[in-house]
């Protein structure tokens, strides 16, 4: 396996910050904007790692819950904005496997090829950029995304642009394009290719939420935070929809476009913007629109609304960093977050918890006891990560500057391994043991998320079924209406099949499923008895196949657009 010092050094590309060069041929060019290689769930050479699949969920969240695991891909949905805010001919190559790509550059001629990387798949970009100098010579090589983040990276890669931050502006500007136009948002389903309990959910249009993303990067700036450090850093971010009414526009585009009535809106911290999300709920309001959103925001955010207002706002899912009570970030201050969560899910918001393992203040004797804090919680879901020092970041300054990172190959920094910096009072393989723990603890004592987010919905269907204001109503009506009858269904399988992990949660499991039964219509009630086996065994089948290392892989995806074939 290879170093993050052994990488190859092959030129010296410019690192757009500024000082700037177009491309000759402007917004005639054709542009290919392309994800990295997989497949992804898998060791290899170029950086993939079996532990790091191309799953959201899957990767950081439920990865300890075996067939229970909510498993789904999204679209890589920074070159999907760029695509279609420039108005050159412009493909965008979603998941390639290796001969995609090469089948790509060879069929089309490109001017220019643009690559979009994290930074733990380098080793692919640097190989992408390789396969771009002898198969399609012409092209322009730029690479984006947080990949631009690692140190010298110019020298580790041979591309002509590396883009730090914000990429639709970089690409108008180098295509002579006016970067200051405004934002075009994509129309973006935000998941694909759904399966949980054994079976891949079908893809119906409007069934699946649409992506919103109004802003990149967030102002809190905490030390560790490689989102917010890539878009500025504290007290920065940049905003692609500044008011309430644009990005209610937007919304109502979307919902004519994909037929949606719910918004998975990608922005780091959207509740901070108070008055951008009551000009959204006003709007809302005046259109009678019982739309349903998941957002992510943090602690001190979402004490800015009462519970009433996120509801109106149809806040139904949200994703909120927990971190550690006792590391100090000033999103927490003064919020008890084990009270606020028990609030939300009372008010039939399924909440997302995000626990980090491995801060500095965390020692073999007190983690045991930080991690059932953060079980305690008791989310509906909940992701844990290493405390990581990622280039570009505050922290892996101070880290670097203490001289305590390791030399670890990029690909294994993602939080899902082990530490890439020497801790004061945990080993690395310790940080391993430390991080499978707590998921699987929050498996064995709160038991599937598929079973939380039932008990979320049916305590929300309960306080808002006869509201006054009908698109509350609306709302959870159609959850419920959705749901009830598929959730008794995979409850009564849950109930037999986490008998074999914790008989207790098994019984409380059967005591969801009866209120559920009480709620719900005839048809609903019947189900369970058809479904409900179906679902056992394909749990079980799922069981059996996941022990013989069964992974799931995204489809390769190709669009073109102002495409004239050349
Ligand atoms: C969706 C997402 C995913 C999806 C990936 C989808 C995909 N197709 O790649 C999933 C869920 C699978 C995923 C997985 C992981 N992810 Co992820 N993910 C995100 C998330 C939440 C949103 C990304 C996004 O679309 N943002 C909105 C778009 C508009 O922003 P953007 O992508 O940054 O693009 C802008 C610029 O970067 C730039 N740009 C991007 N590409 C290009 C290309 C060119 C040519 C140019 C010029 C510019 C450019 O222009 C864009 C517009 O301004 C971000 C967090 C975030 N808020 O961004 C994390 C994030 C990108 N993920 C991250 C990580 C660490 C991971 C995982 C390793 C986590 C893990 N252990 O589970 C895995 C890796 C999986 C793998 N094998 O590669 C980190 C990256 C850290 C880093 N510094 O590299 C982020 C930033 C989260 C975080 N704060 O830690 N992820
Ligand atoms: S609040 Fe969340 S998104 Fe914002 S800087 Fe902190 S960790 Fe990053």
């Amino acid at each position: 396996m290879e170093t993050q010092t052994s990488i190859l050094q092959t030129c010296n590309p410019s690192v757009d910050s500024g000082g700037f060069e177009t491309h000759p041929k402007g917004r005639q060019a054709r542009v290919l904007l392309s994800s990295v290689f997989g497949p992804y769930a898998q060791d290899d050479e170029f950086g993939s790692r079996a532990i790091n699949p191309m799953e959201l969920y899957h990767n950081q969240v439920t990865r300890a819950q075996g067939s229970f695991s909510l498993r789904m891909f999204h679209r890589s949905w920074g070159i999907m904005m760029i695509q279609a805010n420039i108005s050159a001919p412009c493909a965008v190559l979603d998941f390639p496997k290796r001969g995609d790509f090469a089948r790509e550059i060879t069929s089309q001629r490109y001017d220019v090829i643009g690559l979009s990387s994290i930074i733990t798949n380098v080793g692919k970009v640097r190989e992408m950029c390789r396969m771009i100098r002898e198969l399609s010579p012409q092209s322009s090589i730029v690479v984006g995304g947080h990949v631009a983040a690692i140190p010298a990276i110019e020298s580790m890669i041979d591309a002509d642009h590396i883009v730090r931050g914000e990429g639709i502006s970089w690409m108008r500007r180098y295509l002579g394009e006016d970067e200051s136009a405004p934002i075009r948002h994509p129309g973006i389903v935000s998941g694909m290719r759904t399966r949980i309990m054994g079976i891949r959910l079908p893809e119906r249009k409007g069934a699946t939420a649409a992506t919103i993303i109004p802003s990149v990067g967030c102002p809190m700036g905490c030390n560790f935070c490689t989102t917010s450090a890539f878009f500025g850093g504290k007290g920065k971010f940049v905003n692609f929809f500044e008011t309430g009414d644009e990005l209610f526009n937007v919304m109502l585009r979307m919902e004519d476009e994909l037929k949606v009535q719910s918004f998975f809106v990608m922005d780091e911290n959207f509740l901070l913007h108070r008055e951008r999300a009551m000009r959204l709920l006003e709007r809302m309001k005046e259109a009678g629109k019982s739309w349903s959103m998941s957002v992510f925001a943090s602690a001190n955010a979402i004490r800015k609304y009462t519970p009433q207002e996120l509801v109106e706002l149809g806040v139904s899912w949200l994703w909120m960093g927990l971190e550690s009570p006792r590391a100090g970030y000033s999103k927490l201050q003064g919020t008890d977050t084990r009270e606020l969560t028990r609030e939300l899910r009372e008010h039939g918001i399924r909440v997302q918890g995000s626990t980090i393992i491995g801060l500095e203040h965390h020692t073999p004797d007190n983690i045991v006891d930080e991690i059932e804090h953060a079980v305690s919680h008791n989310t509906d879901f909940h992701q844990f990560m290493l405390y990581t020092p990622v280039p570009g970041t505050p922290l892996y300054q101070q880290i670097a500057a203490e001289g305590r990172l390791l030399e670890v190959d990029y690909a294994d920094i993602h939080g899902q391994y082990k530490f890439n910096f020497k801790h004061a009072a945990i080993s690395r393989e310790d940080s391993k043991r430390f991080l499978d723990w707590a998921f699987w603890r929050d498996f064995e004592l709160n038991g599937p998320s598929l079973y939380r987010i039932s008990r979320t919905l049916l305590a929300g269907w309960r306080r808002y079924k006869d509201w006054p204001d009908a698109r509350v109503r609306e709302r959870f009506t159609r959850e419920m209406g959705r749901l009830s009858g598929i959730y008794s269904s995979a409850l009564w399988a849950m109930e037999k099949q986490f008998r074999r992990v914790d008989e207790n949660v098994s019984q409380q499991i059967r005591a969801l499923r009866r209120e559920f039964r009480q709620e719900s219509g005839v048809v609903s009630r019947m189900m369970p008895a058809v479904l409900g086996p179906v679902l056992l065994w394909t749990t079980r089948r799922e069981e059996k196949r996941l022990a013989r290392g069964k992974t799931y892989e995204p489809p390769t995806i190709v669009e073109r657009s102002n495409w004239v074939e050349a």
